[in-house]
């Protein structure tokens, strides 16, 4: 079964919760404990990248993590050296809501040809960077002006765009570390009208605020920073009881 496919059955039993390792900032056998740490308690896949490479262990970290679980590995590749062929799937993002071709498709290019190379599973995504308070590594790094974060239209506008352009999946994200999460009314906005799997991350702090998200209709929400910043095996696991517990018929129509 191809992961894509994975992921849409999970997108219609409930929310669903994935952690996020970035490997810049992790040694091998950290990134393995956390990993392992996040299945155990929880975590319905990982995602694994991140804005900028700074270390040479993207691979090799990688590969330790595909080795050590059962849940999907996705590369979230913020840019696009970032392709390896020890993940399930790569998330092929493209940032819809740039204006600057090379986020739009000047780095898949790039990125297409070792795809094919290494037989990886791609899944074209529309993501979406959403304003958040602050400039956050995405913002900066892909040199896209973020959608403003009350234009529930714009944002609708931007997802429908994504869906009738083939994409597969949506992530709206605020980026790592925001000041702001995305707002429950654009996630719901985004939903009722657009019938893709919706990733949503950014900024989201607590698990009572990833269960918003859920319910809002969000059905991948995405932890990174809080979970780098404060490494508890409890706190992996609240997430997961918050997230969990939105079950998919009662998720905003
Ligand atoms: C960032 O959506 C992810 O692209 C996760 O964000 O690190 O703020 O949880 P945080």
């Amino acid at each position: 079964m191809k992961t894509y496919d994975k992921l849409v059955e999970l997108s219609k039993k409930r929310a669903n919760y994935f952690c996020l390792i970035d490997p810049d900032n992790l040694a091998e056998s950290q990134a393995v404990e956390f990993a392992r740490v996040s299945e155990e308690n929880g975590a319905d896949g990982l995602l694994v990248g991140g804005s900028i490479m700074v270390n040479n262990n993207f691979d090799s970290n990688l590969k330790a993590i595909k080795a050590n679980v059962k849940i999907p590995v996705l590369i979230f590749p913020g840019i696009f050296n970032f392709v390896s062929p020890h993940a399930d799937a790569l998330l092929l993002l493209s940032v819809i809501t740039s204006r600057n071709p090379q986020m739009l498709i000047g780095e898949q290019v790039r990125a297409a040809p070792l795809i094919k190379h290494y037989g990886l599973e791609a899944i074209g995504t529309a993501y979406m960077l959403i304003e958040s308070g602050k400039i956050t590594s995405v913002h900066f790094m892909s040199g896209s002006m973020p959608l403003p974060r009350e234009k529930n239209d714009i944002a609708v506008a931007h997802a429908l765009a994504g869906y009738y352009l083939g994409m597969k999946l949506i992530y709206m994200d605020a980026g790592s570390g925001a000041q702001f999460s995305i707002p429950e009314a654009m996630i719901t906005a985004v939903k009722t009208n657009v019938p893709l799997p919706m990733i949503v991350g950014g900024g989201i702090k607590t698990p009572d605020e990833a269960a918003g998200k859920a319910e809002a209709g969000a059905d991948f929400i995405v932890i990174g920073n809080i979970l780098e910043k404060n490494y508890d095996p409890k706190l992996i696991k609240e997430f997961a009881k918050a997230i969990h517990q939105v079950k998919r018929s009662k998720l905003k129509k």
